[in-house]
């Protein structure tokens, strides 16, 4: 029996391990869906942008490459937001879009991707529309070697949907690919100095520690130099426990304000983020002028863009474990830990405060944070500190639309890797919005996932950025009149509502309990915290 085009798709995704299929469906991805293979699972999202942020934290949370498959340009376009979380969250995804049949493409029938190459970009590691039908399961091999060296992110592939049925007499030779860089102690011997030589050492460490293994490596190395340890701005997870006496905080993502932070160090380290990834404009020192910065990431863009110190192109983790198998112990003195939070103010009003708060009392230790709650962050930050690798997903992009759909798939990896973890999805009132469908795939799949939607009843952070950047009178920055009750109770997703500080634990409790998806809508007081 010949070997179609199709069969040959399966065949190289099955051998990769890509069983899991995230998408939303069109008449052009039809032909290479027919007759799905019954060990292959295809998870349905109601539109595109849901699918990838799905995809996205699935593959953040197992650490493996996933299929994404979208409808041809239009699909493209409306999960392009996401396409470009997935770059930032460095998520090894492998997007497929179909493409009208080649014996029409000259004539731009409807649904023809007319740029396939272009639409993805610039947020993909690799775009192909292969030249032969043929061509089709190795251009599948070569995306998932493309996807999953490092640095981790997406690829494109457009498939004609004639394709699908040609014969494919050979199938690609299926390969491994390293997905770490070393960590030579040779080369990082400018660092290995620097820091023995130091007589304030910090530690600034990005997601990518996590994403390689490094966490307990990180802490190893802190604990031995007997530094402060800062989180990098607006990393989509931590790379260290926020639980740890040295851990101080995420560091503001504003160039002058994070400079002062760093002041008193005369070696700054920066490991497995970009430097630095900042959001308002507010100039300054991007460090103190007497201090030398240090930069380890295995991303060549990061290492690029820097705009002061030295990069080293390494693994992350690897790294962390060089640093500590080359320096001796410090005798330093430990520095003192960051004061406890007091105990919230118990008003009428739940304040972001006071909800953060009640979740870390209600939750269990291990529990999995997937956030998007914009405004108050910072906050949700130091209440429900994480203290475990893999245990906090968001996106390092800014772009709303991931929070809702991300938990989703951060549940159904929990799930097929035998784990029972509590997941607790904390979304804003503005953001919950983006991708609200992904409510329908969680009920579909019975993932118990608490979802937290704060009724702030505004875009709280935008009303924020418009005092930082003195810009009154900005229109549409208010949302009357939404009742997630009702939406998630039309997904079918059980629901509540708290306004009473003093209902809000068993209201959480009850969610956690549900065993099922569950949405509590928290009023909370609307007052505009500050940007900075
Ligand atoms: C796709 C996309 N559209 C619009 C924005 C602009 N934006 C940034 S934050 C925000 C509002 C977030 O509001 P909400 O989720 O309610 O959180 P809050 O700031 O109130 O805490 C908006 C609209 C964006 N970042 N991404």
């Amino acid at each position: 029996m010949t070997t179609t085009v199709q069969q040959a798709f399966f065949e190289v995704a099955r051998q990769l391990k890509l069983t899991t299929i995230f998408g939303n469906p069109g008449s052009t991805e039809e032909t290479l869906l027919k007759n799905f293979p019954s060990d292959f699972r295809y998870v349905l999202a109601l539109q595109e942008a849901p699918a990838v942020a799905m995809a996205d934290a699935y593959a953040q949370a197992t650490g493996e490459a996933v299929l994404v498959n979208l409808h041809t340009a239009a699909g493209m376009g409306n999960a392009l937001g996401n396409i470009e979380s997935a770059w930032y969250n460095r998520a090894p995804l492998i997007v497929t879009a179909g493409q009208q049949t080649r014996e029409m493409l000259l004539l731009e029938p409807y649904l023809t991707n007319t740029q396939p190459l272009s639409i993805a970009q610039p947020f993909v590691k690799w775009a192909y529309e292969p030249a032969r039908a043929e061509d089709v399961p190795g251009a599948l091999m070569r995306a998932y070697a493309m996807a999953v060296q490092p640095p981790a992110g997406p690829v494109f592939l457009s498939i004609p949907m004639d394709d699908v049925d040609k014969p494919c007499p050979k199938l690609p030779v299926i390969r491994s690919v390293s997905r770490r860089l070393g960590a030579d102690p040779k080369y990082l011997a400018p660092i290995i100095e620097a820091l023995s030589r130091a007589r304030s050492p910090v530690l600034v460490i990005g997601g990518a520690v996590d994403q390689s293994g490094g966490w307990d490596d990180a802490v190893r190395l802190a604990e031995s130099l007997s530094c402060k340890v800062w989180a990098a701005p607006a990393e989509g997870r931590p790379g260290f426990p926020e639980t740890h006496p040295l851990y101080q905080g995420v560091l503001t993502s504003a160039i002058g304000p994070l400079g002062r932070q760093l002041e008193g160090h005369d070696v700054i380290v920066v490991i497995g983020a970009p430097v630095f990834r900042y959001y308002p404009y507010v100039p300054g020192d991007y460090i103190p002028s007497s201090s030398r910065l240090y930069h380890i990431t295995d991303d060549p863009s990061e290492a690029g863009r820097a705009p002061v110190g030295d990069s080293f192109l390494a693994d992350p983790g690897r790294a962390c474990a060089v640093l500590f198998e080359h320096l001796p112990k410090s005798q330093r003195k430990a520095p003192t830990p960051v004061p406890k939070l007091p105990l919230p103010l118990i008003d009428k009003q739940i304040t972001a405060d006071y909800l953060y708060h009640t979740i870390d009392e209600v939750r269990s230790a291990d529990s999995i944070i997937v956030q998007e709650s914009l405004s108050t962050l910072k906050l949700l930050r130091q209440r429900i500190p994480t203290s475990t690798s893999r245990s906090f997903f968001s996106m390092s992009s800014g772009v709303l639309g991931y929070g809702l759909a991300a938990a989703v798939g951060v549940a159904l990896a929990e799930r097929d890797a035998g784990g029972q973890r509590q997941i607790i999805d904390i979304v804003g009132d503005g953001a919950a919005n983006y991708v609200i469908q992904a409510l329908w795939t969680a009920v579909q799949h019975e993932l118990p996932i608490l979802f937290v939607v704060p009724r702030n009843g505004a875009y709280n952070i935008l009303k924020a950025f418009a005092k930082q950047l003195d810009t009154p009178g900005v229109p549409g920055l208010d949302l009357p009149g939404i009742d997630f009750v009702s939406l998630a109770e039309g997904y079918g997703v059980q629901a509540e509502r708290v306004e009473d500080p003093s209902e809000l634990a068993a209201s959480l409790r009850r969610g956690l309990a549900a065993g099922v998806p569950y949405l509590v809508e928290v009023r909370i007081d609307p007052t505009i915290p500050s940007l900075i």
